[in-house]
């Protein structure tokens, strides 16, 4: 079994398949979660999946998970991510990590080998929470980490909720959440960063994921003429929006390290040159390696908001939209991969994602790790997303590796 390797072809056939659902003009993907499009790549991996001979089910917030029979029973070592995907999306974030455990099942069915214990696939309901926060809401249900009823009730940023659209695609499963154990999960995913290109190192050997925190600021001022309003009578919504977002980018500035922080949402309303806002929304996402420098990132936020309401005179509202803390995965599977990639010759060094994904949901739960591979130029949730066939194909090799070694002791 040492010298089995998957079929690049095959994978990448699928990669560029799969890719042509929610295709943008001029490239990239656009399959929000529960989307028609989205809609449209499940039912085509659930097609792979029963092609492929997996036991398919579907849960109560859409994970759908195909299981491959083992010698015993027991829970299956599980592989998997996401095939929904920002609005500009790449061919590889989740996607990847969801074809290339396709791609193992393939080589083994081919093969002809049985694993002693059962194998599975999964694709996880919204892992990016840009349609319906938080992100990895699938997951987390699945795993215990979310509520079900909660997340189904969760409203989205169009005004449909998550389990209506659920029902309205199709995939409001019967399968119970919260039960399924992996014997461990391993997720393959695109780094979405710079690290591996620039240190021309082929395989990462993820040793956790940074916490996470997102925050969307309502905040009601007075509309007024942009021309005739003295500033000292004014209540800027737009002014206070841009104020917050530009305040974050200070946080992470004199905080360092890893702390990172991200105004991806400002809307104004009524959104009009000559008019002061008199309604403004912005989120705010902050990110960082250590717990509690994430809460004084938070807290930091939390002090210049309140100073913005009274300086402004306006009304500021504060949503939670996701919160993580940081996850580390089990020191037994980084290890398992970071030596199963050295045995297939290829350089590996251990990192933390600076991405929330799949996997962290599990860590908890069972032996959790990821394995990835470099992104051209470090660029993801961008259409210009790119993993070169031969990078893909070391990446796809370890999963299998990292897989069967799992599956057989
Ligand atoms: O936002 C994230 O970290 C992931 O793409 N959901
Ligand atoms: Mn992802
Ligand atoms: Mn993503």
């Amino acid at each position: 079994m040492s010298n089995l390797r998957i079929d690049l072809d095959r994978l990448m056939g699928r990669i560029q398949r799969l890719g042509q659902v929610g295709a943008l003009e001029g490239g990239g993907v656009c399959r929000l979660a529960l989307t028609e499009e989205d809609k449209a790549g499940r039912d085509l991996v659930v097609g792979w999946m029963k092609e492929l001979g997996l036991e398919v089910s579907v849960d109560r917030i859409g994970n759908v998970i195909g299981v491959r029979a083992g010698e015993v029973e027991g829970p299956p070592v599980t592989t998997g991510s996401h095939i929904d995907t920002v609005a500009t999306g790449g061919l590889y974030d989740g996607n990847l990590g969801v074809l290339a455990g396709l791609e193992v099942i393939e080589t083994l069915n081919e093969a002809g080998v049985t694993t002693r214990h059962p194998l599975a696939v999964g694709f996880f309901t919204n892992e990016e929470g840009a349609r319906f926060a938080p992100d990895m809401m699938g997951s987390g249900v699945h795993q215990g980490a979310l509520s079900l009823e909660a997340c189904l009730a969760t409203e989205g940023i169009d005004g449909t909720t998550v389990g209506n659209d659920l029902v309205r695609i199709g995939y409001a499963g019967e399968t119970p959440v919260g039960e399924f154990c992996a014997r461990a999960f391993i997720e393959l995913h695109v780094e979405q960063g710079p690290v591996l290109e620039e240190e021309g190192t082929e395989i990462g050997a993820v040793t956790g994921v940074q916490g996470i925190s997102w925050t969307e600021y309502s905040i009601s001022g007075v509309s007024n003429h942009a021309g005739t309003t003295p500033m000292r009578l004014r209540h800027d919504a737009g002014y206070v929006a841009a104020a917050i977002a530009t305040f974050a980018r200070r946080i992470a500035r004199d905080m360092g390290g890893d702390q990172v922080a991200t105004s991806g949402v400002i809307e104004l309303e009524p959104n009009l040159v000559n008019v002061i806002a008199r309604r403004a929304k912005v989120t705010v996402d902050l990110r960082n390696t250590d717990e509690s420098l994430l809460q004084e990132a938070e807290q930091r936020m939390a002090a210049r908001v309140l100073e913005l309401a009274g300086e402004e005179g306006v009304e500021i509202t504060a949503r939670s939209l996701a919160r993580f803390q940081p996850v580390d995965f089990d020191a037994g599977m980084v290890d398992l991969v970071a030596e199963t990639a050295a045995g297939l010759g290829h350089s590996v060094r251990r990192m933390p994602s600076g991405a929330g994904h799949d996997a962290q949901m599990f860590a908890p739960n069972c032996p959790a790790a990821m394995i990835f591979v470099p992104s051209k130029d470090g660029i993801s949730h961008n259409v210009r997303e790119y993993t070169a066939p031969q990078e893909i194909a070391a990446g796809a090799n370890v999963l299998l590796r990292v897989m069967l070694s799992a599956a057989s002791s």
